[in-house]
């Protein structure tokens, strides 16, 4: 290897030591602690089949819905740890999420009607499919309150992108995508004008309210949906739930539950019964069953109507050309869950006891056959329920959601008034276990479960109540997660886990082998575009420019400093400032915040972000990152200095240290001695096969880095020595010694690594 000559530093030496006398607990059993901390037999087995090794890692990656937190919630199942909350529609302070002018960008794209939504109620994630299996590219997510979808980058796990629903004013059904991710699905909730900001009275409801599917184009290469191919098919104003896409011989095909069929208008205030009584009264409601793919040929022949500047597809075409059909569902339908052969659709409803199962091919054969048993009040044609349904089973109270095993013909589906999960067989229709669960569940998930290829063994159990199961918090109570394992014919719970942040309405898990992002950005990437930053700089060309009142900073980021370290400034000056983070190694990251400005970012390794503010009052601002990065964390800072106008300077030069020859001469003699350990440290690793590690190559890298700039320091010290000037002879000397600190950081980081990873000696 090149010139890598690492002096390590005794202060972390040390610190192996010490730590062997305290051997003496283990003396406890199994037994032991079995009896001590009350546990049975049974909790043995669901530790063992959920607890995660310190050092290892979990099988499966799940996407939560984080509910009203409008963000995402990743864990690893079965080790139910949380390993990050991804920002998405809602402000993040630790990702400078809405706080730096990258992101600023992004969430400023779900803005309506000019105005800023800082929230939003995220129900369905979705992760990117391809031949209707994950494919672990991109997840993406629906925000009920505001119809809105956002795209994650699973590269980074990142969001990229926030679309607005042109024509729905609430949503529901989606994101749900099709089995090559060509559209994600989206399916209104409350039925509204289609036009924006435009007032019909509730009496006008069968006329003017309309719901609607709209399907976004999503463009994998560019990693964003495009709106301008996407479109709506216009819907009766049945309240639209939920959605979910054909696969195999159903591909092509979308499937979108409804219920309010009734078309009720409520109004207690005039005596009238509320929605929930008018909203159930009838014994069905309809599936939509819709051709996308013949909508999207007819929306490019031009049969689409604008609204909004949006193709809409009107229900009269969809109606006429064979693009959307009905199909009886019973009582308050819920969860409409294709399986993964693509040959059937289960629908579970709300104030039924069955889970109806219908068959994709009947269906089919009763459209090609034109046989209809009548046409909804908008000439929807209408199949019949026995023509269409494969079998009915009565599961208990409540079903709601199902989803399917890797045995075949195996499903799960949740019963919300039972608090209970019922195995069932669909090609059979028989009903196989049950379990019960705490309490009222919603959604289900096994791994993969909605895809074409579920792989089986966990199911999450999404409780909507939690009541006594956790130490009590408060009034307000986290959501119950609970993991039961499916990998028997029975079912057994195996833990539960406290969701704090909104209430998750759906999760997906995925393999964890399938996810691969990257642990760092080309240098200069704005990571909200995937573009070079224009803002980026690299070591060394670092500049502060003003024009007129305007300052910009372009600034760089590495243990530990921040160039620049002053940042002078008059009052009303307006401040930007990009940053890029040098690093190389895992993890580095640094953070930047300028006190009481409301401003922060978080700069990974390689990210180039940008923060913007305006020095609209007089005075001094430290500012300093906000990652504790490395030993010398505390000092990365500086001073932002907001002068009143016109001011000048009474005194130049700053205070002595009052550093002497001795003081230099002592610094000179603490490099000396690091060098002899880092020299250690650097044998060791160069007597090891550490470019087969690329984590190690990086953190070499990093660490060559830091000691390529011991030169100028060393040469400017021994300048100033020459001269006398025992001040910057010292400070030079000890900014040495900085640059050792930091490699020695990395060296022996670097070095515990490659030992408790198996790096073998090779021949120098
Ligand atoms: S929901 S509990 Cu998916 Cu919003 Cu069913
Ligand atoms: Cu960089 Cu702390």
């Amino acid at each position: 290897m090149k010139k890598f000559t690492m002096r390590a530093v005794p202060l972390l030496v040390g610190v192996g030591l010490g730590l062997a006398a305290t051997a003496g607990w283990s003396a406890e059993t199994l037994q032991d602690v079995m009896k001590r901390r009350n546990l049975s037999q049974q909790d043995l087995l669901a530790a063992a089949k959920t607890y995660v090794p310190t050092g290892k890692r979990d099988e499966f990656v799940a996407f939560s819905s984080g509910g009203q937190s409008g963000q995402i919630i990743v864990y690893g199942i079965p080790s139910m740890r949380i390993l990050k909350y991804l920002a998405v529609f809602t402000p993040e302070p630790w990702q400078g999420y809405g706080f730096d002018e990258n992101s600023k960008a992004v969430l400023d794209q779900g803005k309506i009607d000019g105005k800023s939504i800082t929230w939003g109620d995220t129900h369905h994630p979705a992760i990117s499919e391809t031949q209707g299996k994950y494919d672990g590219q991109f997840l993406f997510i629906n925000d009920k309150a505001n119809p809105r979808i956002a795209v994650i980058d699973l590269r980074d796990f990142e969001t990229k992108q926030i679309v607005v629903n042109p024509v729905f004013k609430s949503e529901h059904g989606g994101a749900f995508v099709t089995s090559n991710t060509e559209y994600v699905i989206e399916a209104a909730q409350y039925p509204a004008p289609l036009e924006n900001k435009k007032f019909y009275p509730l009496e006008e409801m069968n006329e003017k309210y309309r719901g609607g599917i709209t399907y976004w184009k999503f463009d994998r290469k560019e990693g964003r949906i495009n709106p301008k191919e996407s479109f709506t098919i216009e819907a009766p104003p049945y309240w639209q739930d939920l959605s979910d896409a054909g696969k195999g011989p159903s591909d092509g095909w979308s499937f979108t539950n409804s219920f309010c069929a009734e078309r009720y208008v409520g109004g207690i205030e005039k005596g009238r019964p509320p929605y929930e009584a008018g909203c159930s009264a009838k014994d069905t409601d309809y599936m939509h069953v819709i051709n996308w793919k013949k909508a999207a040929e007819l929306v490019k022949a031009g049969k689409a109507k604008k609204i909004n500047g949006h193709d809409v597809l009107p229900l009269e075409v969809s109606a006429k050309e064979g693009v959307l059909f009905l199909v009886p569902e019973p009582k308050s339908p819920h969860g409409v869950d294709v399986s993964p052969d693509g040959k059937y659709i289960a629908v579970g409803g709300k104030l039924d006891t069955h889970a109806s199962v219908y068959s994709f091919e009947k269906i089919q054969a009763a459209i090609q056959a034109g046989k209809f048993e009548s046409k909804d009040p908008y000439g929807v044609p209408v199949i019949g329920m026995k023509d269409a349904l494969h079998t009915q089973v009565q599961l208990g109270l409540g079903p709601l959601h199902t989803q399917y095993d890797s045995k075949p013909c195996v499903a799960y589906t949740s019963l919300y008034v039972d608090s209970q999960v019922a195995k069932w067989d669909y090609c059979q229709g028989k009903v196989l276990d049950k379990i019960s669960v705490h309490y009222n569940i919603g959604h289900l998930m096994t791994m993969e479960g909605d895809s074409a290829d579920p792989k089986g063994r966990y199911l999450v159990a999404l409780n909507k109540l939690a009541i006594d199961r956790f130490v009590p918090v408060g009034p307000l109570h986290p959501q119950n997660h609970q993991l039961i394992d499916i990998s028997n014919d029975k079912m057994q719970l195996l833990y539960d886990m406290p969701l704090p942040l909104g209430e998750p309405h759906y999760v997906v898990a995925i393999e964890a082998t399938k996810l691969k992002p990257g642990v760092r950005y080309k240098v200069g990437t704005d990571s909200r575009t995937d573009k070079p930053h224009p803002g980026a700089v690299r070591a060394g060309e670092e500049t502060t420019t003003k024009k007129g009142n305007k300052i910009e900073v372009k600034g760089t980021l590495i243990r530990s400093h921040i160039t620049p370290e002053t940042i002078e400034a008059e009052v009303g000056d307006e401040i930007t400032v990009h940053l890029t983070n040098l690093e190389r190694a895992q993890d580095e990251t640094h953070g930047f915040t300028v006190s009481t400005y409301n401003v922060h970012a978080s700069i990974e390794p390689g990210k180039t972000v940008t923060v913007k503010f305006k020095a609209d009052k007089e005075g001094v601002y430290p500012y300093y990152c906000t990652e504790f990065c490395s030993a010398l964390h505390l000092e990365m800072m500086g001073y932002l200095l907001v002068k009143p106008k016109g001011w000048k300077p009474t005194k130049t030069g700053l205070a002595s240290q009052g550093y002497t020859e001795t003081d230099y001469k002592a610094t000179v003699k603490k490099v000396a001695d690091t060098q002899v350990v880092i020299d250690s440290v650097v044998g060791y690793i160069t007597s090891v096969n550490f470019k087969d590690f690329p984590d190690v190559v990086a953190m070499v890298e990093d660490a060559t880095d830091q000691l390529g700039k011991m030169k100028d320091a060393k040469a400017k010290h021994e300048a100033a020595a020459a001269k006398k000037d025992w001040e910057q002879a010292n400070l030079w000397a000890e900014q040495v010694w900085q640059y050792q600190v930091k490699a020695a950081d990395l060296g022996l980081r670097a070095k515990t690594y490659l030992e408790q990873n198996g790096a073998k000696k090779v021949a120098k």
